[in-house]
């Protein structure tokens, strides 16, 4: 997207909103860059204002500068050149590529209104939280929102714009879900009771999905998370491997809540595996902070299946995002399955461009391409991967415990008055070879 470009969705006979986007880059030699980056952030505003029934219409700005202006994020010339550009074109909403700070955003929209205007300034944080205020579905999901929004959304919002679109009467509502205008108008000490209140009831829920995990692990079944960059087609995949039913479209984060299936792999093998919310470039801390259960599903993992969208061109720097959050996670240094998807859009033949000594395969999960090499490389690296197993080993059947420490990783052994219980690090050879001991 060029600077200054509008950009016209398709109408559908819906109301437009008009928005601008504005970035600002500290190097000349980072102009390609903001361009992307202001690309994913159009593209999280239409995913937003499609959702509340409209269709987007674009302008953008962009300035080089050393850091944002303290006072308004772009300086005062831009912003003068940014006011009159929404007087011209209608615009009602604004959004930063970066993140702001209350005053900033105050600031800066007092610099854009005049008294008959009502333009809402956002930061891209906001817009990340306001998708997410509106794809959570399940109570966990609600909760580990409003959270995030009451500790970065509430203290920004100015009660400006609650209505954003202007045009045509409608009400779009970029930054008016969670907390809401009712919360907006209460004090700091209500909102920290709230969110401990909020604390609460998702730390019930937690032990519900900590109940369930553990359940799961002792079931002996292993998991298989599917992960990776938002939109890269990780609930398509568990639907058509699955049915699972989930909502998967061409929109960002369209999957909050996690799913879990269960899947026969060719050897007979079961597995459990999950789908649940993607990464994104610079990912509201807030967030990861408040999503960290449902995260957890990734981190509990055994092995992790990384989808990757290989017909986008910055297919490795998603890649290089993702694996960073993993790392943040604690998720990394797992055994890692990658699945190059969407092949179907670049041909087979070109997506082999990523090291021999990763486990991928190119696939296409719209069309099934590939997903069956997919299965058998899973089925590989879970019969070579191990798996955290406790015995109580009989003091009289010593070769057991012998063999354990030949063959696995003994990670405890202590005597107990029923025998030797050991936690060990296990193959699926020696799980069999000691299999009756297993509690
Ligand atoms: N052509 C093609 N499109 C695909 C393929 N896989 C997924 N898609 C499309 O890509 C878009 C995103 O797919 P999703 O499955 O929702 O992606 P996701 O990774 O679950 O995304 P989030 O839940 O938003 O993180 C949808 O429009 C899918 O139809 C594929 O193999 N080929
Ligand atoms: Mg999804």
């Amino acid at each position: 997207m060029k600077p200054n470009e509008s950009l016209f969705s398709q109408p559908d006979n819906k109301i437009p909103v008009f928005v601008l986007l504005v970035s600002v880059y500290d190097d000349a030699g980072k102009e390609k860059e903001c361009l992307k980056s202001l690309d994913e952030l159009k593209k999280l505003a239409e995913t937003s204002i499609d959702d509340d029934g409209h269709y987007s219409v674009f302008f953008c700005l962009t300035q080089c500068r050393k850091s944002p202006d303290t006072a308004t994020f772009i300086g005062r010339g831009k912003a003068d050149e940014a006011k009159k550009l929404c007087s011209g074109n209608n615009i009602s909403l604004v959004i930063a590529d970066g993140e702001m700070s209350p005053s900033q955003i105050k600031n800066l929209e007092d610099a854009l209104n005049t008294e008959d205007s009502e333009i809402k300034v956002i930061d891209r944080t906001m817009l990340i939280l306001d998708i997410f205020a509106k794809h959570a579905v399940t109570g966990e999901g609600k909760i580990q929102v409003e959270i995030a929004q009451l500790k970065y959304t509430a203290p920004r919002l100015t009660g400006r714009g609650i209505n954003l679109s202007r045009q045509g009467g409608t009400s779009g509502s970029i930054g008016a879900r969670g907390p809401g205008e009712t919360k907006l108008e209460t004090d700091k000490r209500h909102i920290q009771r709230r969110i401990l209140s909020l604390k609460n009831e998702l730390a019930e829920l937690e032990k519900e999905r900590a109940v369930k995990r553990a359940k799961r692990q002792k079931s002996g079944i292993p998991t298989v998370a599917i992960t990776g960059y938002t939109n890269a087609g990780k609930s398509t995949l568990l639907n058509y491997l699955t049915n699972a039913g989930i909502l998967a479209e061409d929109k960002l984060f369209a999957t909050l809540d996690t799913t879990v299936r269960r899947l026969t792999l060719p050897s007979s093998r079961e597995i459990l595996l999950t789908d649940t919310v993607g990464f994104i470039n610079n990912l509201p801390h807030g967030l990861v902070e408040a999503f960290k259960s449902t995260l957890d599903e990734v981190v509990y993992a055994d092995v992790l299946l990384i989808v990757i969208d290989i017909s986008d061109e910055d297919a490795k720097l998603k890649l290089e995002v993702t694996e960073k959050t993993l790392e943040e996670l604690g998720a990394s240094g797992k055994p890692t399955v990658y699945a190059f998807n969407k092949s179907d859009l670049v041909g087979f033949e070109d997506t082999n461009t990523f090291p021999s000594d990763v486990y991928g395969v190119s696939i296409s999960a719209e069309t099934g391409k590939g997903v069956d090499k997919l299965l058998e490389i899973l089925d590989m690296v879970l019969s070579a991967s191990k798996k955290r197993i406790k015995l109580l080993i009989p003091f009289g059947d010593s070769s057991a415990v012998n063999y354990l420490y030949r063959n696995a990783v003994v990670e405890s052994a202590e005597y107990t008055e029923n025998g030797t219980l050991v936690t060990a690090l296990v193959s699926d050879k020696e799980i069999g070879a000691c299999k009756k001991y297993i509690i």
